[in-house]
């Protein structure tokens, strides 16, 4: 679910192009033998057919670099916001939000979030679908649980993840596309979200990502209803401050503080709140100067979806733009 560059894809493309001899051997490595033997005793997989997967795997020097610097660390709110929140993206979201009005509706209804915020995420996501990944994902889960040693854990783990969720949806291991950092489909799920939170909302049998708008609808708002949306809730509120608060960091992602305290502390909202809801402080910096916001519970929501202030604050701007007519 991170974001996709398209200049990132364009170089993985080119990468793809250099010949064979780049090939890391996965399939020698002490390491990789470790994982097909988990592989084979925990789920039963086929030793030979993981054997051969491994040893055509390459290593993606491409995603290396890109893992290592996401957007949202080095940019600022005032760089970061024009990326999504912009005319085009606005009006292919309109666009989509007519074309799929009733599976949006049905799913607002049966989850509480709302049909700009699923099409805010669709939108920032892949723009509506349109760029969903062009990297092998087999590859660059490979290599980041391999090759990338800070997030080896995580990336084996999406790896696992990926091989039993080609295995129960009938996918092929070797030509599923994705972003850099395996993210899937139309809503950029990684391997675990896919199997712990896609849903199939067309009835049709099967969770396709790719494919159908319907079980891409569902499963964004399933997504968010299990991580605990509130219906009709707010998601951030523009603060007021009377002079910089000690807290003024946008690391803390959670309701830390509740209003009551944050009034305490010379940090107000126009719109008025019970004492007792939590909120944390967001700081951005802004085209203006710096801005201070309080994230509710929802804002919190989507973050679960890229653990980024600056990504919930986009899809929620995008979102805002989206409910305007
Ligand atoms: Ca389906």
């Amino acid at each position: 679910m991170k974001i996709i560059k398209s200049f990132l894809v364009v170089g993985l493309v080119l990468q793809c192009a250099l010949p064979l001899t780049v090939s890391a051997n996965y399939a020698q490595r002490d390491d990789v033998k470790d994982f097909i033997n988990k592989m084979v005793k925990k789920y039963d997989f086929d030793r030979g057919v993981l054997e051969q997967w491994f040893s055509k795997a390459k290593k993606l020097d491409g995603v290396l670099e890109s893992i290592a610097k996401p957007a949202e660390k080095t940019l600022s709110w005032k760089q970061y916001r024009p990326i999504f929140v912009k005319k085009k993206r606005i009006e292919m979201g309109f666009a989509f939000m007519e074309k799929h009005h009733e599976l949006l509706a049905r799913a607002e209804k049966e989850t509480g979030v709302p049909v700009h915020i699923i099409a805010a995420i669709i939108g920032v996501e892949t723009y509506y679908g349109r760029h969903s990944g062009r990297t092998a994902v087999f590859d660059s889960l490979t290599t980041l649980g391999f090759d990338y040693p800070p997030r080896s854990k995580f990336f084996k783990s999406e790896l696992e993840q990926f091989l039993l969720l080609a295995r129960e949806e009938h996918i092929d291991v070797t030509t599923i596309r994705g972003s850099y950092a395996g993210a899937m489909g139309m809503p950029q799920f990684i391997s675990s979200s896919y199997r712990r939170y896609a849903v199939d909302f067309d009835g049709d049998g099967k969770r396709d990502l790719w494919n159908s708008v319907a079980d891409v609808i569902g499963s964004v708002a399933n997504y968010f209803k299990v991580h605990g949306w509130q219906r009709g809730g707010d998601v951030v509120q523009r603060a007021q401050v009377s002079h910089r608060p000690k807290d003024a960091t946008r690391k803390k992602l959670k309701p830390h503080t509740s209003i009551g305290d944050f009034r305490k502390q010379g940090v107000t909202t126009k719109k008025p709140y019970a004492d007792d809801v939590m909120a944390t402080l967001i700081t951005l910096e802004g085209r203006k100067g710096t801005e201070y916001w309080l994230g509710l519970k929802n804002f919190y929501v989507i973050t679960r979806y890229n653990h980024s202030a600056l990504y919930s604050m986009a899809v929620y701007d995008l979102s805002q733009e989206l409910n305007s007519q």
